[in-house]
């Protein structure tokens, strides 16, 4: 009986709204999940995990790969999207289309219809691993949704304002939640506090993201 409402809860959860173009979609993707990270596991065998210099030089705590035809990178030289994978000098890996599926029906759900993603970051975070305050603005057109989701072992999600100063709340995110940003949220500052230590079933010491964007 239990299971049931858990189950139907995952096959179509009620979104949360968290700000006005911010929806939280609970365990949406959590029957996805290992497949997810069996997928994650083939395509960083092309694609391998890497700590990318920030413009300063200093290498993120954060761990990335992409997929799709445009992939984010960071070096001295700058935030951007590239075509090709810096590491290997070939095209970065296809995005599944299952990943860009379950993307446009997640943004569907949350009122974005029409989300065609052609980037997927792949952040791989560690115990301590964190991700400072920041804007995602290196898109073309911001009218599109950014739709993540969280695997493996919890975070606690920073969401702010439009400035870098000023308050933030606190999200924790699980485990096969799915979150979409758009509208007068698209331009928020966010980040990720230091992870917690934990050992996660299936993703054992990591917390992953996938993160996905109209570049
Ligand atoms: C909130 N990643 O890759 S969710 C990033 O979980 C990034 O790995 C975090 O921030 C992570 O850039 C946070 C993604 C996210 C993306 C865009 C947003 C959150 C957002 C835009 C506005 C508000
Ligand atoms: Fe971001």
């Amino acid at each position: 009986m239990m299971e049931d409402l858990f189950a139907s809860q995952t096959d179509n959860p009620t979104p949360l709204r968290l700000g006005e173009g911010v929806m939280l979609l609970p365990g949406y993707a959590r029957q996805l999940a290992d497949d997810l990270l069996g997928d994650i596991d083939l395509l960083t065998v092309t694609a391998p995990f890497r700590h990318m210099l920030t413009p300063g030089g200093q290498a993120m705590s954060v761990a990335m790969s992409n997929c799709g035809e445009l992939g984010w990178i960071s070096d001295r030289r700058g935030y951007r999207y590239s075509p090709i994978d810096p590491h290997s000098g070939l095209p970065w890996p296809a995005m599944p289309a299952h990943w860009r599926d379950l993307a446009a029906t997640a943004a569907q759900l949350a009122g974005f219809a029409g989300f065609n993603s052609n980037a997927c970051l792949i952040n791989r975070y560690a115990p301590a691993c964190r991700m400072g305050l920041h804007q995602d603005r290196d898109e073309r057109d911001f009218n599109h949704p950014i739709v993540t989701v969280s695997l493996g072992l919890p975070a606690r999600f920073l969401l702010g304002g439009m400035t870098r100063s000023g308050p933030t709340s606190k999200i924790p995110l699980l485990h096969g939640d799915v979150i979409v940003w758009g509208g007068v949220d698209r331009l928020r500052f966010h980040g990720i506090a230091p992870l917690a230590e934990g050992l996660h079933p299936r993703a054992g010491a990591y917390r992953l993201s996938l993160t996905f964007r109209r570049a």
